[in-house]
């Protein structure tokens, strides 16, 4: 159960409503005590995660039956005993891996450094270990350490590589945590079993593999804030400069990171990382298609680095040592966009401008880069809050100057002539004079007629009363986390979840409200209220919340607004009499009407 709560303790730390502070969000204090080595992390934007074990090699099917979601879990979720998980090993024959393959493959997708498990809950050493036999090289038939190999091989090419390693969780182990199927938790002595396995097999690893970028820690457990600094401490004094993540507990890692798979929806200050699935597992699992594609990649990365972060994307490697088709393929893709558009993602730091229905902003001293991933209709970009002198506008990739007009802080950039080859993010930079702007929390949110759609997001709500802002966590399968934002506890008509809007152009928006209801709580009456207007409904049912399944959003149409008027709007969601829960509200979406 404790692995649950990480996940959810390091989603709220973030999501709290703009009226609750966002200067707690941002956690200015972390950057006081930032590693002296972590300049590297933070220009870096890109890196590569990579889950490899025995589980590869079962790739989700354990006694005849297929399991779906995190395949590295299928010892626990399968309730799998020792004795019998061990015996994958001796057939366990990664033949195909190639060190230098999988290098290159890092370097063509652009990431900056790479991290592999080295041990994952299961217990299984990947690498050549003094400390157990139930590693590579003396329990399979492999009998190689492909750690050594792929360390080299990574680093010869100009990336930084580092180990995953899960300190606490360890299921082979009777001392390790969280194997309740073979060994009883209550009688567990986590100590010796740091002592004797975690600590000395992460003494190896920070030993006998070169200069490690990062030591990526997991799901932590069993030590107090005193035990993990000292901890720490022993570890440190073998690579100083290697960067410890968060996961390690208690607030001591050198970097955060956010729950699997989750980005934050506004800009995040200190170093940080999102990492993410490239389909819904970690480990390899066979039946698992469901991939994100170069388009999804190359705006998730975007994304991230528009709110100062890194993306850290996972492949999974099959038992033989073979990348997946669609991660090869997609990733190259990618690699060949940031090729190109590098400059817009690498060494920038959070856009100043926050999140436009055409895409968002990165920055550089002097430079606001443009992602644009939705072509607005007229080639008209508009960039609202732009106090600064502008200096000159131009596409990234072929330094074409573009038009530009200023309209008091309205910068208007046409992009008429810029070809689409850089779909699926056309980058656009803008070039400046005087210092770099704050970014503006209380901006409202754009709405154009030149998008067919445009989302309002609950995580830019005012709440009132009883009504908040969450994150919501659940997963399809089993591991496999998604992660939404909404409003919830709306039960009366003074809980209310308030936004405001700009619309730009003249003319009739449909306005779909966008939430989650389960058929309990539904045929509920309700208010949309724009600038006092109100619009009733009565909400349909959609899916109970439930973090073990989908949570199922419906788009109900409510309300045609004319607006006679561009300008700044005030749009309200609220019960309409006192009852249960609402509706979890995801976003309002504005669609224009021909
Ligand atoms: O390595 C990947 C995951 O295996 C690991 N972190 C990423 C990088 C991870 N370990 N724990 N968690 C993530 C939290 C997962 C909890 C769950 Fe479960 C596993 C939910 C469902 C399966 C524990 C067991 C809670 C319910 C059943």
């Amino acid at each position: 159960m404790k692995s649950i709560f990480l996940v959810l303790a390091f989603s709220t730390g973030f999501l709290v409503s703009k009226a609750q502070g966002m200067e707690e969000m941002w956690d200015k204090s972390a950057s006081g005590k930032e590693h002296p080595n972590i300049q590297w992390f933070k220009d870096a934007k890109f890196g590569m995660f990579i889950h490899w074990g025995l589980y590869s090699k079962l790739a989700g099917v354990w006694s005849g039956k297929n399991y779906y979601g995190s395949g590295e879990w299928i010892m626990n979720q399968a309730r799998i005993p020792v004795k019998d998980y061990q015996k994958i090993a001796a057939s366990f024959n990664p033949v195909k891996f190639n060190a230098g393959e999988w290098a290159q493959l890092a370097k063509d997708a652009g990431v900056k450094y790479m991290v592999i498990t080295a041990k994952h809950h299961e217990g299984f050493s990947m690498f050549d270990s003094k400390v157990t036999d139930f590693d590579i090289v003396d329990a399979t038939p492999y009998k190689k350490d492909p750690m050594k190999a792929l360390s080299e091989a990574t680093r010869s090419l100009g990336i930084q590589f580092g180990f995953y390693y899960s300190q606490f969780q360890d299921w082979y182990e009777p001392n390790g945590g969280k194997n309740t199927w073979d060994f009883d938790e209550s009688k567990k002595d986590y100590q010796l079993y740091y002592q004797k396995k975690a600590i000395p097999q992460l003494k190896e690893l920070l030993t006998n593999y070169g200069p490690l970028g990062i030591v990526w820690f997991d799901t932590p457990g069993g030590m107090s804030k005193e035990q993990t600094q000292q901890f720490i401490n022993e570890l440190r004094q073998l690579q100083p400069n290697s960067l410890f993540s968060s996961r390690v507990g208690q607030g001591l890692g050198d970097y955060k990171d956010f729950g699997d798979s989750e980005v934050p929806p506004v800009p995040i200050k200190g170093a940080w990382e999102s990492v993410y699935t490239h389909n819904d597992s970690w480990g390899y699992i066979t039946h698992d298609m469901n991939f994100k594609s170069t388009a999804e990649i190359i705006r998730l990365l975007a994304n991230v680095a528009s709110k100062g972060g890194n993306l850290m994307l996972n492949v999974g490697p099959d038992g033989e040592g073979n990348i997946p088709y669609y991660s090869v393929k997609y990733l190259r893709e990618t690699g060949a966009w940031l090729q190109k558009n590098g400059e817009s993602i690498y060494a920038t730091t959070a856009g100043f401008v926050p999140e436009q229905p055409w895409g968002f902003t990165t920055s550089k001293p002097g430079k606001l880069f443009l992602h644009v991933v939705n072509r607005p209709a007229y080639d008209l970009v508009l960039v609202p809050g732009f106090k600064n002198n502008v200096l000159k506008v131009y596409s990234l990739t072929d330094k074409k100057n573009l038009s530009f007009e200023k309209k008091g802080t309205d910068l208007l950039v046409r992009m008429k002539g810029v070809k689409n080859e850089q779909s699926p993010n056309t980058v656009l930079v803008v070039e400046y004079s005087g210092t770099e702007p704050a970014y503006n929390e209380t901006a409202p949110v754009t709405i154009a007629a030149a998008f067919e759609t445009n989302y309002i997001n609950a995580a830019f709500a005012k709440t009132t009363g009883a009504a908040k802002i969450q994150p919501l966590t659940y997963s399809h399968y089993y591991g496999d986390w998604k992660h939404t934002t909404c409003v919830t506890g709306m039960q009366n008509p003074a809980d209310g979840a308030t936004f405001s809007v700009r619309i730009i152009d003249q003319g009739d928006y449909k306005l779909i409200l966008e939430y989650a209801c389960p058929e309990s709580r539904s045929r509920q009456e309700g208010i949309l209220e724009v600038n006092g207007q109100p619009f009733l409904f009565r909400t349909l049912r959609t899916s109970e919340f439930d973090r073990k399944a989908p949570l199922l959003f419906i788009k109900h149409p409510v309300a045609i607004l004319h607006v006679e008027k561009p300008g700044i709007y005030t749009m309200t969601v609220k019960p309409a009499k006192t009852g249960a829960e609402l509706m979890k509200l995801k976003s309002i979406i504005a669609e224009p009407v021909q």
